[in-house]
């Protein structure tokens, strides 16, 4: 891990917000597939002794507690959330690994069989558990129960909910998010590791640009900061991580488009469309959202101003149309310091 141990070191990795103290967003899937009832845990690959588990045999088993700050990729964080359940290191010995095992694959029982993997070594040094409770009772069904993995020191999505198989590996073999929506394989999120770089060429993305059409199209990471782009179409398009900060984007549709992460800081956004879109996580700092319309947006983690320097925040007044909930997805200081915005009128 590079968190270092001092004691005045901040908790808070880089561009992470507090989430409320009583929320706890469900993150992808929300659902596992089939019964809950028969559930069993498998471990299998390369390994000497193949196994299997029913929850009621994992519970017998030594149980540690841990507890661990979340944060995920969307830039949400939650301190201390105590976990319960099996470490994989003592399910592991019970299995004999091969020496060739050097990846280790979480496998979801889900409709996409969700998977995420990490490095043998990593996961046993991380201290990974395979946990059945949170605060002392049983994991809620749409966090996971009734088992999922808690991968500490690493971003969110590495952490698999409905585990129902780990695979011992010579290769490793990407997960869902790191294959196929360009999470980074690694997710420190000490070294701010979210994504990895964007799919398209600087030629490609110049002539893009130009055209001012992105719309249904996979953009994630693009590089379009400072630009022109008033009238903008990028409804349906996948955006996630974009810049466009200090771009002038009035009247620009990104209705239903996939924002995460995007960067929209002190940007023009008069009037632009951001119905339906995903915006977890986005930047507004500073933007100019009059007249813009969120409704229906999803908000969590946003942000629309910088704590040090909360006097360059977004422009927002009573013609900027935002999603009803955003009360309750934003953190309180983000939630104060719009509705201080909207009584400014
Ligand atoms: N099976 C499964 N596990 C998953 C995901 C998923 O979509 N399916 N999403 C990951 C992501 S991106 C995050 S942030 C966390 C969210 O966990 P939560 O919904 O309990 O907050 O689960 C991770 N594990
Ligand atoms: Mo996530």
């Amino acid at each position: 891990m590079n968190q270092p141990e001092n004691k005045t070191k901040k908790r808070l990795p880089v561009g992470q917000q507090l989430v409320r103290a009583d929320k706890w967003p469900t993150i992808g899937e929300k659902n596992p597939a089939g019964h809950i009832g028969d559930w069993q845990l498998s471990i299998c690959g390369h390994v000497k002794h193949e196994n299997s588990w029913s929850i009621d045999q994992l519970r017998k088993m030594p149980q540690t507690e841990l507890v661990t700050d979340i944060h995920c990729v969307t830039r949400w964080s939650k301190f201390d959330m105590k976990f319960s359940g099996v470490l994989l290191q003592d399910l592991l010995e019970l299995c004999h690994v091969g020496e060739s095992a050097q990846f280790v694959s979480f496998i979801a029982k889900s409709e996409r069989d969700h998977s995420t993997s990490l490095s043998l070594v990593e996961a046993i040094e991380l201290g990974t558990l395979v946990a059945l409770d949170f605060k002392d009772e049983p994991l809620p069904v749409d966090h996971g129960g009734p088992l999922r993995t808690i991968v500490p020191g690493k971003y969110f999505y590495k952490s698999l909910k409905w585990l129902t198989r780990i695979e011992l590996l010579a290769e490793d073999r990407l997960g869902f998010w790191e294959s196929d929506s360009g999470y980074h394989n690694n997710a420190d999120p000490w070294l701010e590791q979210r994504y990895i770089a964007s799919s398209i060429n600087k030629q490609e993305a110049a002539k893009l640009i130009k055209s001012r059409d992105f719309s249904d199209r996979d953009l994630r990471s693009l590089n379009a900061g400072g630009r022109d782009l008033n009238d903008l179409n990028a409804e349906g398009a996948l955006l996630r991580n974009a810049d466009f900060s200090k771009s002038q984007l009035l009247r620009a549709s990104f209705r239903g488009a996939n924002l995460s992460n995007a960067h929209f800081r002190f940007s023009q956004l008069s009037h632009a469309n951001f119905e339906n879109a995903d915006l977890e996580g986005a930047d507004f700092t500073g933007a100019d959202l009059r007249g813009a319309n969120l409704s229906n947006a999803s908000l969590f983690g946003s942000s629309f101003f910088a704590r040090e320097n909360p006097e360059q925040g977004a422009l927002i007044d009573d013609t900027t149309v935002l999603p009803s909930d955003f009360h309750e997805v934003l953190t309180p200081e983000q939630t104060d310091y719009i509705r201080d915005k909207l009584s400014d009128q």
